[in-house]
């Protein structure tokens, strides 16, 4: 892939790597980007050899948000008969291996809520989180206003969406937006390092994890907890699970065919 490209994929074992890359615009995310994402994530999904998933950005910038120069003179007939956000960007909730954010510097806008549709963000110290789209009279349309209040509470949502203010690591780390803060120079080994054990586990058993946390998250907990029991009464037909206990018992590391 050529080093213009809107993003760079690769692959480091059983993770794919995803980088954005338009650090001249701090990664604003425009149509093209967003197919690419799309279209690089359903690749890795399919990929038997991919266990997880990692996007991150540059050092700056995880991403500035929507590209505010592409949008500027859209009309409600644009976006509406091309179906905008909706179109691309919400593909990654098409997959179903786990996608871990890896950020630094901006997160905002579009940018913070790509982070929010990933399962699992790791922050560099450097990261800044925000929905500023009220400063341009806009609205969190990309997720941000579902996404965060289920994440972080009302309150802090209400606050971040309505001021549009920054949170910096430290405070997205106390209010849950964050999985882990880990020092800048760390970010992406500790996030390939977390991604790699994540691809080590058996990929069914990930996915079944994954779709019934999203399964807290969109209905109540009646109805989750029993979607959860019977994703665990599923896993006693999985060949993975009857190695990953014979293997405690006995004592050894477990071999997982995936299946
Ligand atoms: N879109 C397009 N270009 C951008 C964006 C963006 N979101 N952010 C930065 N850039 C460009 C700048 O225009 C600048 O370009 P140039 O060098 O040609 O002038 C370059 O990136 C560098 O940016 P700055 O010079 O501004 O860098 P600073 O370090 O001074 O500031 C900031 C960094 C604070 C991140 C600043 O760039 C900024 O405020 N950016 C905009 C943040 C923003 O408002 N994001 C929300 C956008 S709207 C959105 O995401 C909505 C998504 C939801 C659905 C869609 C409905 C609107």
């Amino acid at each position: 892939m050529s080093t213009d490209a809107p993003i760079l994929t690769e692959t480091r074992g059983r993770v794919g790597l995803i980088t954005l890359n338009r650090p001249q615009q701090l990664n604003a995310l425009n149509d093209a980007l967003m197919d690419a994402l799309g279209q690089a994530l359903l690749v890795f999904d399919a990929d038997e050899a991919i266990g997880a998933i990692v996007i991150t950005g540059s050092a700056k910038a995880f991403a500035a948000g929507a590209d505010i120069a592409a949008m500027a003179d859209w009309s409600y007939m644009d976006v509406y008969r091309s179906d905008f956000i909706t179109r691309n960007w919400e593909t990654i909730r098409r997959v179903r291996k786990p996608v871990l954010a890896a950020v630094a510097g901006f997160a905002m806008g579009g940018g913070c809520e790509l982070a929010l549709a990933c399962d699992i963000i790791i922050a560099a110290e450097s990261a800044k989180f925000a929905l500023p789209e009220v400063k341009l009279a806009m609205l969190p349309g990309a997720g941000g206003t579902q996404r965060l209040p289920r994440a972080i509470g009302k309150a802090k949502a209400m606050d971040l969406c309505l001021s549009g203010r920054v949170l910096d690591a430290a405070e997205a780390d106390r209010h849950g937006l964050v999985s882990r803060i880990v020092p800048d120079a760390r970010l992406i080994d500790e996030t390939l390092a977390l991604a790699a054990t994540l691809a080590g586990y058996s990929l069914p058993a990930l996915m079944a994890i994954k779709e019934s946390v999203n399964r807290a998250y969109e209905s109540p907990l009646s109805e989750g907890i029993g979607y959860e029991r019977r994703q665990l009464h599923a896993r006693f037909a999985s060949e993975d699970a009857h190695e990953g206990m014979r293997a405690f018992l006995e004592k050894r590391k477990p071999v997982f065919m995936h299946r």
